[in-house]
């Protein structure tokens, strides 16, 4: 690489002058529109590739130096990467937004317009996908040489809206505007193979004849550090066939037989499974998590021999993070590649295997655990389920040598010979576990993990999650960073600790002033986007109470509903009290299968119908659920919030990152002592959040002996009237019957423990409703929210994993 190249590539002004000449340059030559007749995506593409040279400057030497440097290499797989919009980040890490604002006023363009031009890149289901992403960023900022790997799914997670208030999946078509931050990388192509049998030629050399073949091709993202002092690659695979059409059938007219063998290919690429629990088991499923895993081994161990010529070394120079189960099938797939192609023993490959790969766990959910069925996983991989029975074999023979009193059957890899546990397999290949929380760790090592950590006490490690401050305060709320650069400088944005300098200012009027105004600016956006998307008008000095998250039984959406209608009753029965206006918000998608799931989303739509045409409540309740929930969405409303709603049933979240993003944008949580909440209270404060409910303890012993939910409802007048007005339609007058399943399901199980939780989570409640008339008061909780959170940084969390676990150094 000859440098005296590289060096006048970055001599590319960020001047408002040299940044509109690029534009232009763009818009004529790349786009091939003149300024006359050039539409908002002319422009926003001609800024995006302008941007995007100065990001490969960044990028082509960060990946020199570490070329050069022979640094040890992060390798971070996930079937999900939930990046949402990548313009604005990469204005912001390059610190060049002035300049284009100039630029862009030349022509009486907003950036803003442009921006929203860029459809998300939903390549990720919820939680797991996002923090992904937020890692991504943090590694740049960290200047950890990294890759992300994954799949670069066509359609991303699908598109929600609402017919009648319910939920309608439609494809999500990411990439029909064209895409301007990825690059084809033609070259960087592998074969996966799928399928066939196995032989052996009895010198110990192993053939796979594989029955199908794909090509993995990769397309590259640059992810631009904090000033781009580093930019890493996030590389996603997308699947091609190796038999291009079959023209001998075209010919005959047989036009579909003739491309079926592309089709099966290309569909492995195709979607984003939207299952963010439990595994559908589907065949393609698998087929996705080996394409992507197998094409990132080859790829990784190829760029390794190009620095390196000892494949015994790996662990020297790689660290590979499994992000859940997903990724897996790397503990076999990197044996295999080791033993089958690079001719080690068996022995000496799984030495390396444990020694480069680790494993997150994020979510003890039992039926999120991935077991696939022997047969389909013998039929798809044979070889595979070769290398998974001899590891089977030898860790048990190990752990039976060790005379541990330790149930087997927990720690086989093959249980009850005829499901391959992958959280097994990835524990036995992995030299480090970690939780994402310390709750979850803790409950880790008590629940699914309990014998192996008998086995291992040192394997099991927590990383308590975190968020990027880049995308989560830095540029989703302007006026707030505004307030705290022109107070307490710009350390904060690379290093968030810092930002408890602002608690100082807790109680300084102008401060607080400034703050408050911030936080109604940005509920005046809210409201606004409500306006347009519900039609609905919202009071913007009202309580913002905030529930955004994938719906989920555990997470209790509809424990907020009966809250929102024992508060709607009593303002019906006692209109003239002074009541404190409350806007419940609502936003978050429902696996297509999860049906318990999409009833919870047409009653809270049917509860916003009555109460927010009730002239008796008027403006004192609102409820809105904005269908769409996503990254983008995300950005505009966790600015606007007040109240964040983190309720859970104690001991089922592992961890919740939204609950981060709310508390350091200055809204107040209300929530049981579930995954990070406890370390967000640790931090804030007791005065500063408002805890309720069972914890993971008392669940516990709940599970043991037993719960009856009706002795419940019938002790609780507010409960029982509130079940009674669903049960009798109050909110379904066209079908009065309609929520029976659900308010049976409290009558009769109610395992998450929504009526057990229902007092305590409505008194709390009302503390809310009281502490929020002290606006003054509030002001003071919101800003040391925002002041003693800095810890829940990804780059925090990443320093971390670089210590503990992938022994690296970070900035
Ligand atoms: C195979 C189906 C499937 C897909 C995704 C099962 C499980 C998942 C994810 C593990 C679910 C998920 O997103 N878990 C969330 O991960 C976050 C990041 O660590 C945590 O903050 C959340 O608490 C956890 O629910």
């Amino acid at each position: 690489m000859d440098t005296n190249a590289m060096k006048n590539w970055d001599d590319r002004g960020t001047t408002a002058e040299a940044i509109r000449a690029g534009m232009i340059d763009k818009l004529v030559y790349s786009v091939g529109k003149d300024p006359e007749h050039a539409t908002l995506q002319d422009w926003s593409t001609a800024l995006g590739l302008v941007v995007r040279d100065h990001v490969v400057d960044h990028w082509f030497r960060a990946s020199h130096r570490s070329h050069e440097e022979k640094k040890k290499r992060v390798y971070y797989l996930s079937m999900e990467f939930l990046i949402g919009r990548l313009f604005n980040d990469a204005i912001a890490n390059l610190q060049i937004e002035p300049a284009v604002q100039e630029a862009l006023s030349t022509y009486g363009l907003e950036l803003r317009d442009l921006l929203d031009q860029e459809s998300d890149a939903a390549l990720g289901n919820g939680g797991l996908g996002r923090l992904a992403a937020c890692f991504l960023d943090s590694m740049s900022r960290l200047e950890i040489p990294a890759f992300g790997y994954g799949i670069r799914y066509e359609h991303g997670l699908f598109r929600q809206r609402f017919h009648d208030g319910w939920q309608i999946e439609e494809a999500e078509d990411w990439l029909v505007s064209g895409h301007v931050w990825e690059f084809e990388r033609l070259e960087a192509r592998y074969t996966i193979k799928f399928g066939g049998h196995i032989s052996f030629d009895g010198q110990g050399n192993t053939k796979w004849h594989a029955e199908e073949t794909v090509f993995a091709m990769a397309y590259d993202t640059p992810i631009t550090g904090w000033q781009g002092k580093h930019v890493n690659t996030l590389r996603l695979w997308s699947s091609r066939p190796t038999e291009i059409l079959d023209l001998r059938r075209f010919n005959s007219g047989d036009y579909l037989n003739a491309a079926e063998k592309m089709i099966r290919a290309e569909t492995i690429s195709r979607v984003l499974y939207p299952d963010d629990t439990t595994p559908e088991g589907k065949e393609l499923r698998l087929k996705q998590e080996y394409f992507f895993t197998s094409a990132s081994l080859q790829d990784l161990i190829r760029r390794y021999l190009t620095e390196h010529d000892d494949i015994r070394h790996l662990p020297d120079f790689v660290s590979i993070q499994m992000n859940d189960t997903h990724p897996a099938i790397a503990v076999a797939e990197l044996m295999r590649l080791l033993t089958d192609e690079h001719r080690l023993s068996f022995v000496d490959a799984f030495d390396i295997v444990q020694k480069t790969l680790s494993y997150t766990n994020h979510t003890l959910l039992p039926e999120a655990l991935e077991r696939w069925h022997v047969g389909l996983f013998r039929k798809v991989l044979p070889r595979h389920m070769q290398i998974i029975e001899w590891i089977d074999f030898h860790h048990l023979a190990e752990v039976q040598s060790r005379n541990l009193a330790v149930s087997l059957e927990d720690v086989r890899i093959i249980g009850h010979g005829s499901e391959v546990r992958m959280g097994n397999l990835a524990f036995i290949g992995s030299k480090k576990v970690n939780g994402v929380s310390a709750l979850h760790t803790e409950l880790m090592k008590q629940t699914v993990f309990a014998e192996f950590h008998r086995l291992y006490p040192d394997r099991i490690v927590n990383e308590t999650n975190g968020i990027t401050p880049r995308r989560w305060l830095y540029e989703c709320n302007p006026p707030l960073r505004k307030l705290l650069m022109e107070t307490i400088g710009t350390d904060w944005i690379a290093n968030l600790e810092k930002i408890d300098a602002a608690a100082a200012f807790a109680t300084d009027a102008s401060f607080k002033e400034k703050f408050a105004a911030a936080k109604h600016a940005n509920k005046i956006r809210l409201a606004g986007v409500i306006e347009k998307k519900l039609g609905l008008r919202v009071d913007p000095t009202a309580l913002f109470d905030v529930q955004i998250k994938r719906i989920h039984e555990y997470k209790r959406q509809f424990l907020n509903i009966l809250e929102t209608i024992a508060l709607y009753q009593a303002i019906r029965r006692s209109p003239a009290n002074d009541w404190t206006p409350r806007v419940k918000i609502f936003g978050g998608k429902a696996a297509p299968g999860y049906h318990v799931a999409k009833q919870i989303i047409k009653l809270a739509n049917d509860v916003a119908k009555i109460v927010n045409s009730d002239p008796v409540v008027g403006d004192r309740l609102k409820v809105a659920f904005l269908p769409n929930y996503n990254v983008s969405l995300a950005e505009v409303i966790i600015p606007a919030a007040d109240l964040s709603e983190q309720i859970s049933t104690a001991g089922m979240e592992a961890s919740g990152t939204g609950n981060m993003k709310l508390a350091l944008n200055g809204a107040l949580t209300i929530g049981t002592l579930d995954g990070a909440n406890v370390e967000i209270g640790e931090r804030v404060g007791p005065e500063n959040i408002y805890i309720f409910g069972l914890t993971s303890e008392d669940v516990a012993e709940i599970r043991v002996k037993g719960y009856d939910s009706r002795a419940t409802i019938e002790g609780d007048p507010v409960l029982s009237d509130v079940l009674r007005a669903i049960a009798e339609g109050d909110f379904s007058p066209d079908d009065p019957s309609r929520y029976h399943d659900l308010t049976d399901i409290l009558y009769n199980s109610d395992y998450f423990l929504v009526t057990a939780d229902f007092q305590s989570y409505f008194q709390r409640q009302r503390d809310v409703d009281h502490g929020f008339r002290d606006t003054s008061r509030w002001t003071e909780r919101a800003i040391l929210n925002t002041a003693n959170v800095g810890w829940f940084s990804s780059d925090r969390t990443i320093r971390g994993y670089a210590a503990d676990i992938w022994n690296v150094p970070s900035v």
